[in-house]
């Protein structure tokens, strides 16, 4: 039974690295206890204000925002934090060598469902030690990131979490408040059957996405000679784990419900990490044509399409957009 301190002690070089990530971890540990009470511990519902993404904040946002918040502040090696729910990065210690991004709470809108939620986060490189840091210094590619994982807080409370080659997944024990190592190279099969898309969406996107779905609908009757099965949780962090777990396709494509938005997931605390977690378990992640991981962001909040998951659906689904632009 392998801890997290003793994995990373083993199989990480990066003290400041695991330092970061064993805040992350503990701060998931109380999180995950908030939601164990869930409306015995008044966290649910509406906490009465929007945030940058116009959105109305759920209670549990701003409790996980706040605690994420705090803990990083007062860790020596992070020199910023840029989370879903504030509009600007958050400087923290000047002298630290890492920035971190996360979404505090993603899927909030199944709390009140009792569904699952979790916490996405990234580790990038902060690369003006001795300077406060600032929204620009977060704007870095996502293959630039050193480490990126979420906590899912589910049936029970696993992490996942990429620091080199592989994806590890840990389970919390909530007796000893340990994560212990349950698989240390998660691989993802190359195809799938399965697919998970909100098709209420469907006559907002580009027409290669619409025939892409209609094709998995029509199953054994159609082109691709087999049926397919569909799953939906509306916590990103959820779909991501199935795939982690049995492989899959995910994708909230570019719809033009929103002209302000290309897609409602953001680049920086969404897809970069969930996409470095999915290429290093052998998937795929693109915004349906460009690799998600090789996007230069130029705003911290920015949002972009995602196709990912096994890695021929999502080789399948480029092909499909490249031939239609073709036409
Ligand atoms: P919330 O955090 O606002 O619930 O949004 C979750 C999310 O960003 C992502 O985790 C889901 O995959 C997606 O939105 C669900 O979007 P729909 O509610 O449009 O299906």
């Amino acid at each position: 039974m392998t801890t997290l301190a003793q994995y990373l002690n083993k199989h990480s070089t990066s003290a400041a690295i695991n330092d970061v990530i064993t805040t992350l971890a503990d701060v998931g540990v109380t999180i995950s206890e908030l939601l164990r009470k869930g409306a015995l511990a008044d966290i649910m519902g509406e906490a009465g204000n929007q945030n940058v993404q116009g959105e109305e904040q759920k209670k549990l946002d701003v409790i996980a925002n706040d605690l994420l918040l705090d803990a990083l502040a007062k860790n020596a090696h992070c020199a910023g934090v840029a989370s879903e729910e504030l509009d600007d990065a958050t400087p923290a210690n000047n002298d630290g060598s890492l920035l971190v991004l996360f979404d505090p709470l993603d899927g909030s809108s199944n709390i009140d469902i009792n569904m699952a939620v979790g916490t996405i986060f990234s580790i990038l490189p902060y690369l003006r030690q001795g300077h406060t840091s600032e929204n620009s210094d977060f704007l870095q590619a996502g293959h630039q990131q050193l480490a990126a994982g979420y906590l899912l807080y589910g049936t029970s409370t696993m992490l996942a979490l990429t620091i080199a080659d592989n994806v590890i997944m840990f389970s919390l024990d909530p007796d000893t408040n340990d994560y212990v190592v349950i698989e240390d190279n998660v691989q993802i099969d190359a195809d799938t059957s399965e697919y998970a898309i909100n098709s209420s969406n469907y006559r907002y996107w580009h027409v290669p996405m619409q025939n892409y779905i209609d094709e998995l609908i029509a199953g054994r009757t159609g082109v691709r000679g087999r049926d397919f099965n569909t799953r939906w949780v509306a916590a990103m962090v959820g779909d991501v784990h199935r795939i982690l777990c049995r492989g899959g396709l995910f994708t909230y494509p570019f719809d033009t419900k929103d002209i302000n938005k290309p897609g409602k997931l953001r680049l920086m605390y969404e897809a970069n990490p969930m996409s470095l977690l999915i290429e290093r378990a052998g998937g795929a992640a693109t915004d349906a044509t460009t690799r998600i991981l090789d996007i230069e962001p130029n705003d911290i909040h920015q949002r972009v399409p995602v196709v990912l998951g096994s890695k021929n659906e999502v080789s399948y689904i480029k092909n499909l957009h490249m031939q239609h632009d073709q036409v």
